[in-house]
């Protein structure tokens, strides 16, 4: 039996930091306001490069650590919702700059569940044994896509990218899954792109940016969330004490307190790294895993539960073993 397994963990952020207080000069917030709601101290914001790039970037050292081949490359995924154009997909410019010449490539959308959304698909093309190695990313430029002038909104999101390298390995890797979507609550879009031709009888008025219904998609994550990773557990037959860490998407620190209370788990089980990123949507989840990996968190025979929840709206949970 094939189970696909995660062997390697990379990331890249832009380097430029931007802090609440440098924030609270652009609009009329601070620092008190946003630490206490969400946890967020800093992001990272691109100074130019777009989505590609974090890829690219992250894919470079995916390569340089295992000795991978980029010939060898099968598939090539990108979780994003601000790829750099419409088309091509930013996977497909991953696979030019890193000279995947065999690989076929594919960007998917779903926003913060993005991530792992997309390792269900890559388990399931390595799974069926036809394919072997596979670059899974997610990455965002949201700084493109949010009002800076909307004080509620601009100080939630940073920008960054993160992938991994998905192997066939004998035991363990990824071992249940847990996937959703609730397309008829709008909580939060991005980005309305309207129809306007020559044809076009009535030219709908768009807005260019993030919109969210902050309590709504609140109230959605914490009963979603912990009902989610309940399910993982059922089926599975694991427990919470069998779980090394939970990796939630990067959101807001008190969506995971109440996460983590509704679990009856200490908080400490919880990895979270809001504060020095902000929500970078579906790069959250493989930043985070990236700085696990680095800090030496994930020990072979761990067990991890990841869990993302955003726009869609979307959600799923899975469980990996190292
Ligand atoms: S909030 O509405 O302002 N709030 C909750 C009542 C303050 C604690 C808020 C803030 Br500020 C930041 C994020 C959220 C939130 O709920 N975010 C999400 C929830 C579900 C899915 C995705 C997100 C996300 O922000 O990506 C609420």
């Amino acid at each position: 039996m094939i189970n696909t397994g995660i062997t390697a963990l990379e990331s890249y952020v832009p380097e430029q930091i931007v802090t609440n207080e440098d924030l609270s000069h652009i609009v009329d917030t601070n620092d008190e306001w946003i630490s206490s709601r969400t946890g967020i101290k800093r992001r990272h914001l691109s100074t130019g490069e777009n989505t590609s790039q974090f890829c690219i970037n992250t894919g470079k050292k995916l390569l340089d650590k295992t000795g991978t081949n980029a010939e060898d490359i099968d598939l090539i995924i990108v979780a994003t919702i601000t790829p750099d154009y419409a088309t091509p997909s930013v996977s497909c410019q991953v696979q030019k700059a890193l000279g995947c010449t065999n690989a076929f490539a594919f960007d998917i959308s779903a926003a913060c569940s993005g991530f792992v959304y997309s390792l269900s698909i890559a388990d399931k093309y390595i799974r069926s044994g036809l394919y072997q190695k596979v670059l899974v990313f997610g990455a965002e430029t949201l700084s493109k896509i949010v009002n800076w002038t909307d004080r509620n909104t601009c100080v939630l999101f940073g920008d960054g990218g993160g992938g991994a390298l998905l192997e066939p390995v004998e035991k363990g890797g990824i071992v249940a899954e847990d996937l959703h979507a609730r397309g008829d609550d709008e909580a939060l879009t991005g980005r309305h792109h309207v129809v306007e031709n020559m044809v076009c009888t009535h030219i709908e008025k768009g807005y260019p940016y993030l919109i969210m219904d902050g309590r709504a998609i609140f109230n959605f994550a914490t009963k979603v969330v912990p009902k989610s990773v309940n399910k993982i557990l059922e089926k599975t037959g694991f427990t919470l004490d069998d779980i090394k860490y939970i990796v939630p998407h990067q959101a807001n620190s008190r969506i995971i307190d109440i996460v983590a209370r509704k679990l009856k788990t200490d908080i400490d089980k919880f990895y979270i790294n809001v504060e020095e990123y902000g929500n970078t949507s579906a790069a959250s989840i493989p930043i985070a895993l990236s700085e696990m990996s680095e800090k030496g968190l994930l020990k072979k025979g761990d067990r991890i539960i990841i869990t993302g929840f955003g726009a869609g709206l979307t959600w799923g949970s899975m469980l990996i073993e190292w």
